[in-house]
């Protein structure tokens, strides 16, 4: 473990502390690396799919959308549309050549309504048109008639009502029931949990091109360009050799863009394929608000069985995701949840049940944790309701509850927790943070202070790393070297802003020994490498770096044979170093080349320089009929602190301290995975805090734009913010370069910020009562729980 007094803390120094352990190759891996495209993003030259100069003849989409909940279309009159300014064509469903359902795993998304709506906003019919804005007037154009439906607007709802988009399913280790009844305490509770909104700042578009043999190019601005592909292939009932989806960047996707990408790319598709005209699609940010998926909002609960000491006996938990109207990936983002409803604890018997219901809103789609920071919520509840129960600190349950090393070790899922990291990364963190002498002066405040009162909280992170569903831990990638020595760099991924595009060139310049800026980094293209899975799951790095690595090693031999045969000399006298390949024989140098002069020799002496490479993660598997398996590759932990204030007069709260310690293993570039977890705590923190969605009773979604829909400002960054990496611990799978994934993971680190909301909350009623405190922690439900705390400090003095 790390060195506590050396590690300077919030510092650039704490970076490279972490990071110098790491044996740093010259290619690049390891190194603090920019991004890529790190300069355009901040000076705007960064070609986004919306700033590609305009074709010649380019028309404009835009969708007709649905006004109730659920109807039937009794009537349809598109005649003004029609005939508006600028409109060359209208399609409806009947226009479809192909499939008209396009959901991406289950069917249930019709590309166009079909003679009934499911949600407020759905696509009934699109435009082209010659600009943007005649294309949304005339969209508004339209004479419908409904014939309003029962609308299905509630969780409790749907579960009365048995509405799901998929079965339920249950996972279960041991007899809970029993375990629970046995057990010394027992204890029941619920949660609300608000879903959120991706506000990713580049909205959804897609720009279509018809090829000259009935073939399409697609632009889109996708998680999971394959899938495109599929969809506009299926919708234009063309074969998949006739599409091409090209993905150069996203400005972010946090998983919005994983399955609804798709529905933008297919009609744009479609208007191009009927006009012979490339058509652009992009949705206004308050379009793309209301007809785009968001995180699952769930409501949850549990009861559970605990002995003196709070470690669980046994627990049953029920999570009950809003899935919206459509299957979508919820049934793998509520698998997720029910995987991840153990966080970093052993629940010794266990029962976790998933429910898929099914509402008449727009279906909720991927976001970063996929299901999982719901279930994680669920259990960090669990220990702070026991904790008031028992009068002790929250910590000491949640330590007491963790990951065994050699026992206590064994999921609901029956996946062994191998390597657990959790106790000493706690204890680290615990220390690093001060966390005891903190929680005493927070006591002394909060004792002293009527008003304003202080929380703290530590919470860990366990995140299982792997698509659950076994198929997709598959990449590809195809590298070339050309004869100056430059390589151009090709893989299944996309970049998102994560960083991918940069780790995966380093992965490759590393094999060679060359500058990470001779390798050029390309658009992602379903031409280039086919049939590849959504860039998710924070698997990118893991699945395409080890793939690139395959095709660099694919070269790279054939180059050592070439210099063998060549110079008549061993495997071993040929090394790739600093930009040179070094030839020697006896330990002597024959022949010191530059990369380009000696490729250029590869070349004339007629050997490949191109190559494809493959990748399947190893191990895994998981069987749903007996919920048993291992469907995770390894876990990346992680676990943060956080201090804040409330206002328990107006609910009003900053967030004055967060410490992070988190687990990348051996960093690919400690700068980036420093930049993901930071972002994603703000991104957990807006999420459980102050970022609400709002539905009226009509299921129309009232926070549509951000005046009225609120994300993290850089005003809401703790003042003291102290983020490290675990130093030098490599990943005992056999991962690239022993690193782990970091694009989730640090998502839920942010559940110490409303642990600590609801420690500074408890404080008003001396730590004996656990608040309820439902998410987004708004001030108003701040307010709510403080107010709950004094009614019962009145009937504890009138008793
Ligand atoms: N970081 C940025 N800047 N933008 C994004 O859209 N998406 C997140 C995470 N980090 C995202 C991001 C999500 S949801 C995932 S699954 C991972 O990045 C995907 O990329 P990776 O697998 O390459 O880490
Ligand atoms: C995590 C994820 C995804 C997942 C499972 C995870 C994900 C995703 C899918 C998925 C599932 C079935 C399909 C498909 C995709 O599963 O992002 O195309 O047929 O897309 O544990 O992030
Ligand atoms: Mo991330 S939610 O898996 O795109």
């Amino acid at each position: 473990m790390r060195n506590l007094t050396n590690v300077p803390k919030g510092t650039d120094k704490s970076v490279d502390a972490a990071t110098q352990a790491i044996e740093i190759g010259l290619g690049g891996v390891g190194k603090h690396k920019k991004h890529e495209s790190a300069e355009k993003h901040v000076s705007g030259e960064a070609l986004y799919i919306d700033d590609k100069p305009e074709l010649q003849g380019q028309l404009h989409a835009a969708v007709g959308q649905s006004t109730h909940a659920h109807a039937n279309i009794k009537s349809l009159d598109l005649s003004a549309v029609k005939a508006a300014e600028g409109v060359i064509a209208v399609i409806t469903v009947e226009d479809v050549p192909g499939h008209t359902d396009i959901g991406p795993v289950f069917p249930g998304d019709p590309v166009l309504a079909i003679g009934k709506v499911e949600y407020v906003g759905q696509p009934i019919f699109a435009v082209a048109a010659t600009s943007h804005d005649l294309a949304r007037k005339a969209v508004t154009l339209a004479k419908i008639d409904y014939e309003p439906l029962e609308a299905v607007l509630t969780v409790k709802q749907a579960l009365e009502q048995q509405s799901f988009v998929r079965p339920p399913f249950t996972m279960q280790r041991g007899e809970s029931d029993a375990a629970i009844e046995k057990a010394k305490h027992q204890l029941s509770g619920e949660i609300t949990i608000g879903g959120q909104e991706h506000f990713y700042l580049e909205g959804q578009v897609s720009s279509a091109e018809p090829t000259e043999d009935g073939g399409m190019v697609v632009y889109s601005s996708s998680q999971h360009p394959s899938e495109v592909q599929k969809l506009v292939a299926e919708v234009l009932a063309i074969p998949l050799n006739l599409v091409v989806v090209d993905t150069r960047r996203m400005g972010g996707g946090f998983g919005g863009k994983e399955t609804q990408a798709a529905p933008w790319a297919c009609l744009a598709a479609l208007l191009a394929n009927k006009t012979k005209r490339p058509v652009k699609f992009k949705l206004s940010r308050m379009d793309d608000m209301i007809m785009t998926g968001k995180r699952h909002p769930f409501e949850n609960n549990y009861t559970v069985g605990f002995n003196d000491k709070g470690v669980i006996e046994g627990i049953n938990i029920t999570v009950n995701g809003n899935c919206g109207y459509s299957p979508d990936l919820s049934d793998a983002i509520v698998d997720r949840a029910m995987f991840h409803s153990d966080n970093a604890y052993y629940l010794n018997e266990a029962k976790v049940t998933g429910n898929r219901c099914r509402l008449n809103t727009v279906s909720h789609t991927a976001f970063r944790g996929f299901g999982g920071p719901q279930g994680v919520m669920t259990i960090e509840m669990v220990m702070d309701d026991i904790a008031r129960h028992l009068g002790k600190d929250p910590l000491t349950i949640r330590k007491a509850n963790l990951y065994g090393k050699n026992e206590r070790n064994i999921t609901h899922y029956y996946q062994t927790v191998e390597h657990n990291k959790l106790p000493e990364l706690m204890d680290s963190l615990e220390q690093s943070s001060d966390y005891q002498a903190r929680r005493k002066s927070i006591n002394d405040f909060n004792k002293q202070s009527p008003i304003l009162k202080k929380g703290l909280a530590l919470t860990p992170v366990k995140f299982g790393i792997s698509f659950t569903v076994q198929h997709l831990n598959q990449a590809g990638a195809l590298v070339h070297i050309y004869t100056d020595g430059t390589i151009h760099l090709n893989h299944g991924g996309t970049e998102m802003g994560q960083g991918l595009f940069t780790k995966v060139a380093q992965i490759v310049a590393e094999e060679f020994q060359v500058n990470v800026d001779t390798v050029g980094v390309s658009a992602t293209r379903t031409d280039k490498v086919p049939n590849t899975s959504p860039t998710a799951a924070s698997s990118g790095t893991d699945l395409n770096g080890k793939a690139a690595q395959a095709a660099a090693i694919t070269i790279k031999k054939r180059l050592i044979n070439f210099a063998c045969e060549h110079y008549f000399i061993d495997e071993s006298g040929v090394v790739f170093d600093n930009n040179q390949v070094i030839l020697s024989m006896n330990d002597k140098v024959m022949h010191t080349f530059s990369f380009a002069e000696f490729v250029q020799q590869a070349y004339m002496n007629r050997v490949s320089l191109s190559a494809t490479g493959y990748y399947k993660t190893p191990k895994i598997h998981f069987d749903r009929s007996t919920g048993k398996g291992r469907p995770f590759f390894y876990y990346s932990t992680g676990a943060s602190v956080s201090e804040v204030l409330i206002d328990t007069l107006t609910g009003e709260y900053k967030v004055l301290r967060a410490d992070i310690l988190h687990d990348v293993g051996h960093s690919l570039n400690p700068a980036i995975d420093r930049g993901q977890i930071e972002g994603a705590f703000i991104q957990g923190m807006g999420w459980l805090t102050t970022e609400e969605l709002m539905w009226n009773d009509q299921g129309r979604l009232l926070s549509n734009n951000p005046a009225t829909y609120k994300i993290p400002a850089i005003s809401d960054t703790p003042e003291d913010f102290r983020v490290d990496l675990v130093p030098d611990d490599p990943n005992r799978e056999q991962t690239i370069y022993n690193s782990k994934a970091v694009g989730e993971p640090p998502f839920m680190l942010a559940i110490s910020v409303w642990s600590a909301l609801k420690d500074a909350i408890a404080s008003v009623a001396d730590y004996k009562l656990s608040p309820k405190l439902d998410t987004p922690a708004t001030p108003e439900r701040v307010l709510w729980a403080v107010e709950s705390m004094k009614a019962h400090n009145k009937t504890d003095k009138t008793a």
